[in-house]
C-alpha cells in the first residue's frame, strides 16, 4: 500500500516540468508537493503558475478584496499525524497576520473542531482572536455537530443564520453564501444539502442579476471528486442548477485536506488544505483519514488558501500557501509516506461478537447473532466515528480511537446501521430467535 502510494508520488513527480507545474495532473501534485498556485480565470480558461517565493506579496495589489480561507483545524486531535494542531493553526494565523495585505475577512470551512468539545471550540476561538482579520464567517464541518446535531456550533458560531447554519452576505458587489452539508445524513450517502436548504437557496438567489459574482462555501465539496470515500455531495446538482445563469461562481471547500480544482463553465471549483493534517490523494490509499508525513515535511502539506477578487477584470486570484513553503518540493527522501498503523481483522466469536471500525470500514460487515447477545464495536480509527441504527433503535456517542459502543439486541429482526459522520459506512446485525 506505501508503495502503491510512493509509485504515485514518483509519477507525478517525473510529470513536472521545469515550472513545476504538471499539465496533466497539476493539482493531484500541488497538494503532494505542497507548493502552491496561482490561477487567474480569463473567459473560462484558467492559467495558472507555481506560486513562487515572493508571489503572494504582489497578489494582493489592485484587488477589490481579499478574503483568506482556512479549513479542517480539527482542533482536539492529536495523533501521530500531527500531535500539535493548535500550534500549526498558529502558524497559519501568523502568516495571515503577516500578509502584505490585510484580507478584509477569513472564511473557515469547518472541522473547527475534532470531537465537538466546549474546550476545543475554547481553544479555537482563543487561537482566532489573534487573526488580524476581526471579521470571520463559518460553516460546520461532520465534526463539529457530533454530540446534539449542531446545537452548540449554533450557538456559538451561527448566530443569525437559517435551519443548520446557513447564511449569505454581500462584499463589495460579490454575493457570498455558506452551506451546510453535514447534518441529517443517510446511511449509504454522501454530504447533504437538503430539502429546506435548497429551497432556502433558491430564493436567497432569485432576485439577483446574472451578472453578481456568486461565492458558495461548504465543508464537504459540492462535486463529486471520489464517492467511495464520501467526496461529495449527493444534491449539490441541485444547488449548482440554481447559480447556471450566473456570469462567475466560485465554490469552495474543505473536508478532504488537499488542494483539488475544477473549471465547469462559468462555475470554478476549489477545495483548501487543512492546517492540522493531510490526507491521502483519492484511491492511492485503503481509506481517507491522516496521513503521517516525516514530521520536518509537515507544513508543506498544511496551509491556507488566499482568495484576491478583481471585480473590474472579472478574475478571480487564488493562491493555496503551504505553511511552509521554504524549501523545494519532496527534497531528499521526503516522499516517504506512511499510513497511520492498521489493525488487521480479527474473527469473532458467538458469545461477544465484535465489530472493528478500521480504515472507515465495519468489519466484519454483517454478522448474525442469536437474541440477547451483546455486540461491542471499537474504533481502531484515528478519526472519530459513530454507531447508528438506521432505524433509529441505537446511537453511539462519537466514538474517538480505541473507543467502544456496545449495544444488547433483544428482539429479532435485522438492523442496519451506518456512521452518521461518514454516511458511506455501513453494516448491519441480524438477530436470529
Ligand atoms: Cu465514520
Amino acid at each position: 500500500m506505501t508503495n502503491k502510494k510512493q509509485d504515485f508520488i514518483d509519477q507525478r513527480l517525473q510529470d513536472l516540468n521545469n515550472d513545476g507545474v504538471d499539465r496533466r495532473g497539476f493539482l493531484k501534485c500541488m497538494a503532494w508537493a505542497g507548493t502552491g498556485l496561482v490561477w487567474t480565470m480569463s473567459g473560462g480558461i484558467p492559467v495558472s503558475r507555481a506560486f513562487a517565493q515572493g508571489a503572494g506579496h504582489t497578489a494582493g495589489k489592485g484587488a477589490d478584496f481579499t478574503f483568506v480561507q482556512i479549513s479542517d483545524s480539527h482542533i482536539g486531535f492529536n495523533k501521530p499525524a500531527n500531535p500539535d494542531v493548535t500550534a500549526t493553526l498558529q502558524t497559519a494565523i501568523n502568516k495571515i497576520n503577516a500578509m502584505p495585505h490585510k484580507p478584509d475577512f477569513l472564511i473557515h470551512t469547518g472541522d473547527l473542531s475534532q470531537l465537538s468539545k466546549p474546550s476545543e471550540f475554547d481553544t479555537l476561538d482563543q487561537v482566532l482572536r489573534g487573526a488580524s482579520p476581526k471579521q470571520i464567517y463559518f460553516v460546520p464541518g461532520e465534526h463539529d455537530v457530533l454530540t446534539d446535531n449542531g446545537e452548540q456550533y449554533l450557538q456559538r458560531y451561527g448566530k443569525n443564520t437559517k435551519g443548520a447554519g446557513w447564511y449569505s452576505f454581500d462584499q463589495k458587489g460579490v454575493h457570498f453564501v455558506g452551506l451546510v452539508n453535514v447534518v441529517n445524513l443517510k446511511a449509504g450517502g454522501l454530504g447533504s444539502l437538503g430539502h429546506e436548504q435548497l429551497e432556502w437557496l433558491e430564493d436567497d438567489l432569485k432576485g439577483r442579476s446574472a451578472s453578481t459574482p456568486i461565492v458558495l462555501f461548504a465543508h464537504i465539496p459540492l462535486w463529486t471528486i471520489y464517492p467511495d470515500w464520501g467526496w461529495g455531495t449527493d444534491d449539490s446538482e441541485q444547488a449548482l442548477s440554481y447559480v447556471k445563469r450566473f456570469g462567475s461562481v466560485t465554490v469552495l471547500n474543505g473536508h478532504i485536506h488537499q488542494v483539488m480544482q475544477k473549471i465547469e463553465g462559468k462555475v470554478s471549483f476549489h477545495t483548501a488544505m487543512s492546517t492540522a493534517f493531510p490526507q491521502p490523494a483519492p484511491g492511492t490509499a485503503p481509506s481517507a483519514g491522516p496521513m503521517k508525513v516525516p514530521a520536518d515535511q509537515l507544513q508543506r502539506v498544511l496551509g491556507i488558501t488566499d482568495v484576491n477578487y478583481l471585480v473590474s477584470g472579472s478574475s478571480l486570484a487564488i493562491i493555496d500557501s503551504p505553511l511552509d513553503s521554504s524549501r523545494s518540493p519532496m527534497s531528499g527522501n521526503g516522499g516517504g509516506t506512511d499510513m497511520a498503523a492498521m489493525a488487521s481483522g480479527g474473527a469473532s466469536t458467538d458469545s461477544t461478537p465484535e465489530v472493528k471500525i478500521d480504515n472507515f470500514a465495519f468489519t466484519p460487515g454483517a454478522i448474525t447473532i442469536k437474541r440477547g447477545t451483546q455486540v461491542t464495536w471499537i474504533n481502531h480509527d484515528d478519526i472519530p466515528h459513530t454507531v447508528d441504527s438506521t432505524q433509529g433503535k441505537f446511537k453511539s456517542a462519537a466514538l474517538d480511537t480505541d473507543q467502544k459502543f456496545e449495544f444488547r439486541f433483544a428482539e429479532p429482526g435485522e438492523y442496519p446501521y451506518y456512521c452518521r459522520m461518514h454516511p458511506k459506512m455501513t453494516g448491519s446485525i441480524v438477530v436470529q430467535s
